[in-house]
């Protein structure tokens, strides 16, 4: 009986190895070869790319998926967008890291004396105040109204950047309001924030941005990103002369209106 088991567990292993030694996932999803060996020529056909050390042709569309595919893996390799990346390391994270990652939170250019939020709600490290995933729906009333260099409200629960939000929104040069409840921007919201020089405003429920809504003179950077907005209107960054950077990724836009980027001569980045 125990030699008896004892050989099924031996016949089951041979029947494992054999089985991973075939090529992986050599699977048929219709009648088209997810993975296969060309014949004769080193190139595969289109549609098609080869695995580093190997000469196995797999189907473009398992590149990046999250499975190896080659036995090397190599489908899994470089599949970050340096593109997009670079572009957020520059905004969030090689910048601040340039600047302040390596200073411990508290070490702040202001007192928590005078202003204590920044050592309750929010925290301060040298110009930045950083107010995330507080539930906040009205501004912290203690906050610096000078020179702060970064405002982060991220992960919040703001619906609306009405006029009470704007006359308490101290001014910074970066202010992210990631993550909150804005369902539109509408006609004059932004006009205080005159040296406001990136704004994001990615991953809310934005569905519109009014003609004017967004008028600031010496913005650069300017994040929509995972919004709502399914068309552009004419002339929607007309009042945004210094835009270089517009993310419009992880919208639902069927059209832009032919007019839609007028007064933004200097866009190097969308
Ligand atoms: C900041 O708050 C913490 C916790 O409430 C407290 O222990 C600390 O003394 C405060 N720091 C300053 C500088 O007030
Ligand atoms: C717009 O950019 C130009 C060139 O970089 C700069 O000189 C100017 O001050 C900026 N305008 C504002 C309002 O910041
Ligand atoms: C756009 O770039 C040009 C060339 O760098 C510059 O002369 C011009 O002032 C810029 N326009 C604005 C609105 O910043
Ligand atoms: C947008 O601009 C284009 C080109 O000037 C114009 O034909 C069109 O009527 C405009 N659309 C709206 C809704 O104003
Ligand atoms: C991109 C990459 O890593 N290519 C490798 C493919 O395999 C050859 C030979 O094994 C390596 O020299 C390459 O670096």
């Amino acid at each position: 009986m125990r030699i008896l088991s004892m050989l099924i567990i031996i016949i089951c292993r041979i029947v494992f190895v054999s089985a991973s030694s075939m090529l992986p996932s050599m699977s048929i999803s219709g009648e088209i070869l997810e993975i296969y060996k060309p014949e004769g020529s080193s190139s595969c056909i289109a549609s098609y790319f080869m695995c580093n050390d190997s000469m196995l042709c797999v189907a473009q569309h398992l590149n990046c998926n999250e499975y190896a595919d080659c036995y090397d893996g190599s489908d899994e390799w470089d599949c970050i967008d340096q593109a997009a990346d670079s572009f957020y390391d520059h905004f969030y994270r090689k910048n601040l890291k340039a600047l302040t990652d390596d200073i411990p939170w508290g070490q702040c250019d202001y007192s928590f004396l005078e202003y204590p939020d920044l050592n309750s709600t929010c925290k301060c490290k040298m110009k930045e105040v950083h107010c995330q995933f507080q539930g906040l729906t009205t501004i912290p009333p203690t906050l610096p109204v000078h020179g702060i260099s970064l405002l982060e409200l991220t992960g919040n629960r703001f619906l609306t950047l009405d006029d009470i939000f704007l006359e308490n929104l101290p001014p910074s040069q970066k202010f992210y309001l990631n993550g909150n409840r804005l369902t539109a921007l509408t006609s004059g919201m932004l006009p205080l924030l005159k040296n406001l020089i990136t704004l994001s405003l990615a991953d809310n429920q934005v569905r519109r941005v009014s003609k004017n809504a967004l008028n600031l003179p010496s913005l650069e950077h300017l994040f929509l990103s995972g919004n709502h907005l399914l068309q552009i209107d004419n002339e929607t960054f007309y009042l945004l002369p210094n835009l270089t950077g517009l993310n419009l990724n992880n919208n639902q836009i069927e059209g832009f209106q032919l007019n839609a980027f007028n007064g933004i001569e200097n866009l190097t980045s969308l």
